[in-house]
């Protein structure tokens, strides 16, 4: 390695564009496409009695108006589940449009398409829907109450039904010298990413093909969909994710209705077709996440340490399980956190209601476990009078205990191990960042002013890097430019960059001549997405190994050109050369051409290479088996399970004594995620999550209200910090690398959001003086515990 750039700051090469307006999003192509609008459900629960189309059909440049009864039977077919499990017993998913029952606000009913959006919208409005309102499930009490169910056939709208165990933790706990029992609760949220959702078809009846443009987390997966669902072959599919302004996990679920029915609307139509999501069809028919309802029960000893974790959730689901029951299993799993309980029990029921349905939200399920986890942990140090970092370090797994088997299995199927971490030299580093024990003189001097302040921290493990495989492909081409590619898409983690800096580094090429493609299944055609922060360790490690080859390959043609021992070659700056004797030298461009028997350049220095040359062995054909013509290689990176990278935030709020506003004052983190390819983009990325942590703790909610309506669906209503409430952030790394993967990489794209509502919530009880037992918390909210506190503490 020669152009080391693995590990340096480099700036991030996408944003000068994106910065310029220059970005290529799904709706910026297909200016002339006709338009899609859709007629979506008012009611959380209906049956559909009758859809009248009449009104729309005089609206200038209407092109279709399709109901369910329009679609052809494969398209008509519940949409696919895409993770099964064995837990999950009763899985639902929607209608492409809906068949005859309503199951939350905004499930599509009619597709409209016209010349353009204004009259697709025009038309949409006239179709006339009779519905008849059924009563709706909202929230998790009712659901859990099933006095309605949201499916008829699902008895006590319960989907999935899970129990793991490590240890008989009910006995520990009743063994256990000390005994805490109570109940939390997390509301619903969800990704908002400032794109929308949005599909752009364009159907090629010569060629029987279509290209479609998804601003999706998961090519190669919608391509898929595509094609099974409307007959085609692959080959014939091609998906783009063009650039994607946020994603945050909403944009892993595929098929999306309006992935199948605009594609088909182009075919039938023969015309392009484009749908762009507006916000308010975001809040209502795009993914939720987040709402938990849980029970805990802990036993301990009196220095603190855990004998016994039982805790029991409910998970709510929203109206369908697309993407299985991948968020409450992550709960489940990664709650125990860095903590070493003897013994674990954690059960959950995933619930309907006629809300949207979740799946995954960057955090994808950590963030309600580790809250769960930390409050314990803060608990236990109230209940016990002892400092709530020295509770933890007393539970703290040790380094020297890595691998670690929680023996639990994960969301892979596989064990949960830990791989790698220091979580004590995490937690001395945190303190240190955020002078934990210089707290009680600051706290005493902002009393003495009137003000009050509190401090929190929280600690978590997150399984990153999550299977089966991603793929890399790495080409020298003969002009000395190195396309990489992958197959995973990007919304705004600087995969443009790191991935560069990895060629770079293992072909000893300047960056600049390193070219990067995600997401176009024309250039990567398998791939898995981009979600559980695995980008980094599965196409990082995949480019690596497809450029190690290329690297071998280049130094074993230069060196049969030169006659040298492949052994002393080096690759510095482009040029393949003989180590101390830089004269004996060819550029890789060179050795490109010299690597295809064609030998055919248009550059100028490789004209020499382009000459005839006579076999040198001519009882052997031009390529021998098992070889390849090009300097390139595609490789494959497949792990035996998840790494796990981990990270411990302390926060300092102050709250006001009169209207209860908090604001965050510092906000200090450590974060370990093995080798780190980039610095300043891993920063960024926990920058970007501790301003969901925050937004999550003190802001955003889903308000629905009894009738399943969402209130705040509009960014006038939806409360989402902007740079003044979001803290400045000190961070610092810790590096223990994973000995799963070549380069030694953890997961970084959730780390910042998962502790989030845990240390606030730690920081806001350790100024109020009274526990905090839900999130999020608005002024209001805590108004109105203050004065619940202050009349238990009266009577
Ligand atoms: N990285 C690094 N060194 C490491 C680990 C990561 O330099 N040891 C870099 C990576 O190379 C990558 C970034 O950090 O540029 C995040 O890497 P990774 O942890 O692999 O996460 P992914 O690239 O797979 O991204 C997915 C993750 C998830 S799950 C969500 S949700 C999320 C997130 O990333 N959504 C995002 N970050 C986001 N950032 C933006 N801007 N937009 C989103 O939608």
């Amino acid at each position: 390695m020669t152009t080391q750039l693995f590990g340096q700051p480099v700036e991030r090469r996408e944003d000068p564009r994106l910065l310029r307006g220059e970005g290529r999003y799904v709706d910026d192509l297909g200016r002339s496409a006709a338009a899609a609008a859709f007629v979506r459900s008012p009611h959380a629960h209906a049956r559909v009695l009758d859809v009248d189309v009449t009104g729309a059909l005089n609206v200038d440049g209407l092109l279709a108006v399709y109901t369910f009864e329009d679609l052809p039977e494969r398209v008509a077919q519940p949409l696919p589940l895409l993770i099964p499990h064995p837990a999950l017993t009763h899985p639902r998913t929607q209608y492409a449009l809906a068949r005859d029952e309503i199951n939350h606000v905004g499930e599509a009913v009619v597709m409209v398409v016209a010349t353009d959006r204004y009259r697709a919208e025009d038309a949409a409005e006239r179709v006339a829907v009779t519905y008849e309102p059924l009563a709706p499930v909202v929230g998790l009490e009712q659901s859990e109450a099933a006095r309605t169910l949201v499916h008829a056939d699902v008895p006590g709208n319960r989907g999935a039904h899970m129990v793991q165990q490590v240890g008989d933790a009910p006995a520990a706990i009743a063994a256990a010298p000390h005994r805490l029992d109570f109940r939390l609760d997390i509301e619903r949220s969800a990704s908002t990413p400032l794109e929308g959702r949005g599909v752009y078809a364009r159907w090629d009846a010569q060629d029987d093909s279509l290209r479609v443009y998804s601003s999706t987390q998961t090519p190669t997966g919608v391509r898929a969909a595509i094609a099974a669902i409307l007959e085609l072959a692959d080959a014939k599919v091609e998906v783009i994710a063009p650039d994607v302004g946020g994603g945050f996990g909403v944009k892993i679920m595929h098929p999306w209705p309006e992935e199948i029915l605009v594609p088909w609307a182009a075919r039938t139509l023969g015309r392009e077709v484009k749908w762009t999501e507006d916000r308010r069809e975001h809040f209502v028919a795009a993914n939720h996440e987040r709402a938990q309802e849980q029970h805990v029960s802990v036993g301990f000893d009196d220095e603190g340490r855990i004998l016994g974790l039982d805790v029991t959730f409910l998970h709510d689901h929203g109206a369908y399980t697309p993407y299985g029951i991948i968020v409450p299993i992550i709960t489940s799993t990664q709650l125990p956190g860095p903590y070493r309980l003897p013994a674990y029990r954690v059960e959950f029921s995933s619930l309907y209601t006629n809300t949207v349905a979740v799946t995954p939200y960057r955090g994808a399920g950590r963030p309600q476990g580790v809250f769960a986890m930390e409050r314990t942990v803060d608990r236990i140090a109230a209940h016990l009078g002892l400092d709530r970092t020295e509770v933890r370090a007393r539970n703290f797994v040790l380094p020297d205990e890595m691998p670690y088997d929680l023996g639990l299995i994960f969301q892979d199927g596989r064990p949960a191990i830990y791989d790698s971490g220091d979580f004590p030299e995490s937690l001395r580093m945190l303190k240190e960042l955020i002078d934990w024990d210089g707290f009680t003189a600051v706290r005493a001097a902002a009393a003495a002013e009137g003000r009050r302040l509190g401090i929190g921290l929280g600690c978590y493990v997150e399984g990153t890097g999550v299977g089966p495989y991603e793929g890399g492909h790495v080409h020298v081409e003969t002009n000395g430019r190195v396309m990489v590619s992958t197959g995973l898409s990007t919304q705004g983690q600087g995969h443009e960059t790191v991935f560069a800096q990895i060629v770079a580094t293992e072909l000893g090429v300047p960056m600049a001549d390193v070219h990067v493609t995600t997401g176009d299944t024309r250039r990567f055609g398998y791939a898995v997405g981009t979600f559980a922060s695995r980008a980094a360790v599965m196409s990082g490690n995949a480019i690596a190994l497809a450029a190690r080859s290329v690297r071998a390959k280049a130094v074993k043609v230069a060196a049969d050109a030169l006659e040298a021992n492949p052994d002393d070659m080096e690759i510095v700056d482009g040029v393949v050369r003989v180590k101390g004797s830089p004269a004996d030298a060819i550029p890789l461009r060179q050795v490109a051409v010299l690597s295809n028997p064609l030998r055919y350049s248009f550059s100028e220095e490789a004209k020499a290479a382009t000459q005839f040359a006579a076999p040198a062995d001519p009882d052997e054909p031009p390529i021998p088996r098992g070889e390849a013509p090009g300097l390139e290689s595609r490789d494959y990176y497949s792990p035996i399970r998840s790494t796990f990278a981990n990270g411990m935030h302390a926060v300092i709020v102050e709250v006001d004594p009169d209207t209860a506003e908090v604001k965050v004052l510092r906000y200090a983190v450590v974060h370990d995620c093995g080798n780190l390819i980039n610095p300043r983009i891993v920063e960024g990325q926990i920058h970007g999550g501790v301003a969901q942590g925050v937004a999550g703790a003190l802001y955003e909610r889903m308000a629905y209200d009894e009738h399943g309506q969402l209130l705040n669906a509009s960014f006038m209503d939806f409360l989402m910090p902007y740079a003044t409430e979001v803290p400045r952030i000190e961070t610092a790394h810790l590096q223990t690398p994973s000995p799963l993967n070549p380069l030694g990489i953890k997961g970084a794209g959730e780390a910042g959001v998962i502790p989030g509502a845990a240390a606030i919530a730690a920081a806001i009880e350790d100024a109020e003086g009274y526990p905090i037992m839900r999130m999020p918390l608005s002024p209001d909210d805590l108004f109105r515990l203050r004065r619940e506190h202050a009349e238990e503490a009266a009577s």
